[in-house]
């Protein structure tokens, strides 16, 4: 079935996505995500100019093909924004393939390996008992897994996702009062919360090798479900060290954006959860991939879930989830409502659990007419700096 029209959206239903719309000359629409937070229309132009005018005509069945002509074919190869663009075009066609075949996606990609997908939702405060009343929130609404993270050593997630007047938020982040207040707060969670719940917690990339080693073994006693990103994605070594001197379970990868960028972590067994979504991964195909390679190394899954990826990339996520035997945890960070509006997910959660819908295709649609009312707003991650005003990852 050929391919007739792609249309790029970016539109803010309470925060921006993109979202790509694919129609087949049946009439068939594939829906794609795309969103690079803080880049959209980076992801947007490089759809526009240069990725839906060589799609115009192809056909619609041929999704590894058209995978690779859009990822080998372009000779520069890999990069967020082009492996975000692939993966709206990639995520699209699939759904498609899967709507023309009535069935929901999971069904081609195996059928469902469990009954539902563990999820893990944010927990977070300016102190310790704010954490943890947020987290005693999250478990009294099903969820059995929570993030904690803590507002007042540096983590700005209380931030808006925005900024002031187009400009991102700046906070302060300090290395060792983290390192002081993190213990304490997971020797409260454990006291005050029990030995079941599954805690995680996001280090953002920020320490060097050496606080990670120590914060990851002061972690120790309180049996962290992961440690996410302790330091820099790129810095191989360092997570080496980090291994080789604490037992604390590590994630790491959902800035990675292909196969080749998780052999390291995933071939010398560095992490135990592989961070990369579908958004940023280049699409169902290239996740897949990933799922298997790192099966073959005991790695599990913990695709990368924040709201910043739209319904349409969290629900292609959920549906290999539900099908690869390498699953572990799915973050799910929950959409404003506006965003569930726009984009109506079929997938349902259910006492901890995320299956995705059963209707053909993803289980999303997508409203452009009202998305039309919602244009683009510019905003950006915020950005850390350290107490000596030294720029800091975020
Ligand atoms: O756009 C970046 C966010 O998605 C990221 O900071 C969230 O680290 C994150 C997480 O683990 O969800
Ligand atoms: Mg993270």
């Amino acid at each position: 079935m050929r391919i007739e029209n792609v249309n790029v959206v970016v539109s803010h239903p309470g925060r921006n996505y993109l979202t790509v719309v694919v129609r087949t000359v049946d009439g068939t629409i594939g829906l794609g995500d795309g969103t690079l937070n803080g880049r959209e229309l980076a992801v947007a132009a490089y759809l526009r100019d240069h990725v839906v005018p060589t799609l115009i005509g192809r056909s619609a069945d041929r999704i590894e093909d058209t995978w690779q002509f859009l990822y080998r074919g372009a000779y520069w190869r890999g990069g967020p924004v082009a492996m975000a663009a692939i993966a709206a075009i990639d995520t699209a066609l699939w759904d498609i393939k899967a709507k023309q075949l009535g069935v929901p996606l999971y069904q081609l990609l195996g059928g469902r390996s469990r009954d539902g997908c563990l999820s893990y939702g944010h927990a977070s405060g300016r102190d310790a008992s704010e954490v943890i009343d947020s987290a005693l929130a999250l478990i009294e609404s099903g969820f059995s897994a929570v993030r904690l993270q803590l507002g007042l050593a540096g983590e700005p997630r209380e931030a808006p996702a925005g900024s002031r007047g187009g400009m991102p938020y700046e906070s302060r982040w300090d290395a060792a009062t983290y390192m002081r207040q993190l213990p304490r707060l997971f020797e409260r969670a454990r006291a005050e919360l029990g030995s079941e719940v599954h805690l995680l917690h996001d280090a953002h990339h920020r320490l060097r090798p050496v606080e990670a080693v120590r914060l990851a073994r002061d972690l120790e006693p309180y049996r962290l479900f992961w440690f996410e990103d302790p330091v820099q994605a790129d810095n191989y070594d360092g997570l080496r060290l980090i291994r080789a001197q604490s037992s604390t379970a590590l994630a790491a990868g959902e800035v990675l954006t292909t196969i080749a960028q998780t052999r390291t972590i995933v071939q010398e067994q560095l992490i135990d959860y592989v961070r990369t979504s579908v958004t940023h991964a280049g699409g169902v195909t290239a996740l897949r991939r990933i799922a298997d390679f790192a099966s073959v190394y005991q790695v599990r899954t913990g695709f990368h879930g924040p709201d910043d990826i739209s319904p349409i990339g969290f629900s292609a996520a959920l549906h290999l989830a539900y099908s690869v035997h390498n699953f572990g945890i799915q973050e799910y960070a929950g959409y404003d409502p506006l965003a569930l509006e726009a984009f109506s997910p079929q997938f349902m959660f259910d006492n901890g659990f995320l299956r995705p819908g059963e209707t053909p295709g993803l289980g999303v649609d997508f409203d452009e007419v009202t998305a039309r009312d919602q244009p683009y707003e510019r905003e950006y991650l915020p950005i850390n700096r350290l107490i000596d005003g030294t720029l800091h990852e975020w």
